[in-house]
């Protein structure tokens, strides 16, 4: 890269080492993308992701104050500035040393006056983009259409009550798909951010969601006929910016799927942040989905749980990230989905160097969390400990139940015979306190 488009002028790769003490934040002390741990590489175990607009469209505006984040890729006329940002947004990942990015169509090229020259923008950026993948490796996780921002999908994209919005998302998703193609997109993500309601009074819900369902029935049948590989995710959100979104949670989606025969087709990508804002634990979605086949990716970020909003931070809580790390290798790795950091820095973390600092320290955090989950699983204690907690499925009565074969009558024979339950402890506070131990 020639000298004077450098843009974190002084940063070189960043480095692992191990033994760096607690001030050095600018190398990874955790993540060692070559180590094998459990027969696969970290880096193929965490699959990290760094998405495009929270760090290279980030201006740290927010609803009571002006932007304080002055980045130099994002100055000039709109082309010439997508251009910038696209060198920038290459170096940044080389020399973290991530494989993937995400990007949502208008963060990368600017919107036209009409939907023929948004695409000649995203022709020509992603032209580039291209060339630049090529040129370091680097590989699209996955990539989304913004149908939320411009003011056309104010009262939503496919659930919009004008069936010309829902056309013009249509329209969008389709070359959405095209540049997936050109790109080689592992995955592609719709979020609902305005498919939902304000007010029921002027909502027919069920027109709405059969709407929605068979915008994603256009999308899979695009996506067969042009032979697109790519993985679709939904990802769950409940409320923000609508006051009530329709993929309110893993459940609420899976189950929207399942009504409309969509759940071949679609998994989830699931973020935390929007998990906790639906009233659940950090986990619970990521488990949830997981447990019915359905995690496909996952936007590593969290909220802060005494605020009821969408704070999208850097994931750094070590606990959480051992909870994520143990379910993604129960299930067996995340591809092609990968944990993307859907995070922003803080409006205050000014420097350059904090959007480096940010992801290092998520990585790390991710890294450790797999290093603990990985020595939960060898250890196999907790998992001999459930085992045994449901061991009564294993034979008689239990398997029946377990093979789906047992009747209500058998229950009742079975009390007749055995009488009353004995009383079992569910020793929450000890398998807490051997999940510390390890992390
Ligand atoms: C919004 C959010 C989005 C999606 C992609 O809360 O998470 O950035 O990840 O549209
Ligand atoms: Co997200």
């Amino acid at each position: 890269m020639a000298a004077q488009e450098e843009f974190f002028t002084g940063i070189p790769k960043i480095p692992y080492v191990p033994s760096a003490g607690p001030g050095e934040v600018m190398c990874f002390k955790h993540y060692h993308a070559e180590e094998v741990l459990m027969g696969r590489k970290m880096e193929d175990w965490l699959r990290f992701s760094v998405c495009y607009w929270h760090s290279f469209c980030g201006t740290g505006a927010d609803p009571f104050g002006s932007p304080t984040l002055h980045r130099p890729w994002n100055e000039g006329p709109p082309m010439e500035s997508a251009r910038k940002r696209l060198r920038a947004a290459f170096e940044f990942f080389t020399k973290l040393g991530v494989k993937y990015y995400t990007f949502h169509d208008r963060d990368v090229a600017p919107e036209g006056s009409t939907l023929e020259e948004s695409n000649r923008n995203l022709d020509e950026i992603t032209d580039l983009a291209l060339q630049l993948q090529t040129q370091t490796g680097i590989k699209v996780l996955w990539v989304t259409c913004n149908l939320f921002a411009h003011p056309r999908y104010m009262n939503g994209a496919a659930t919009n009550p004008d069936c010309h919005v829902l056309a013009y998302a249509g329209a969008q998703v389709k070359k959405g798909l095209d540049i997936a193609k050109k790109l080689g997109a592992e995955n592609f993500v719709f979020w609902g951010g305005r498919e939902g309601f304000l007010s029921v009074h002027n909502t027919d819900v069920a027109a709405e969601l059969k709407h929605m369902a068979n915008f994603f029935k256009m999308a899979v049948k695009y996506k067969e006929k042009i032979g697109l590989k790519c993985q679709f995710l939904i990802e769950p959100k409940p409320k923000e910016p609508c006051k009530h979104q329709y993929d309110y949670d893993a459940m609420s989606v899976i189950g929207f799927l399942q009504h409309y025969g969509l759940e071949r087709h679609f998994k989830l990508n699931i973020e935390p942040n929007h998990t906790t804002l639906a009233g659940h634990s950090y986990e619970h979605d990521i488990v949830m989905a997981s447990a019915l086949g359905m995690l496909g990716s996952v936007d590593s970020n969290t909220g802060s749980p005494d605020l009821g909003w969408d704070t999208d931070q850097f994931p750094m809580d070590i606990r959480n990230t051992t909870l994520v790390m143990k379910t993604i290798i129960e299930q067996g790795g995340l591809q092609p989905g990968g944990l993307n950091f859907d995070a922003k820095v803080r409006r205050e973390s000014t420097d350059l160097e904090d959007l480096f600092i940010a992801h290092i320290g998520a990585m790390d955090a991710f890294a450790r969390g797999l290093r603990n989950a990985v020595r939960i699983l060898e250890d196999g204690l907790i998992a001999g400990m459930v085992k045994e907690r449901y061991s009564s499925f294993g034979h008689g009565i239990g398997q029946k139940v377990e093979d789906g074969s047992a009747t209500l009558e058998e229950m009742e024979a079975f009390i007749e015979q055995n009488g009353e339950p004995k009383v079992t402890s569910g020793k929450q506070e000890k398998y807490e306190s051997i999940f510390n131990h390890y992390i």
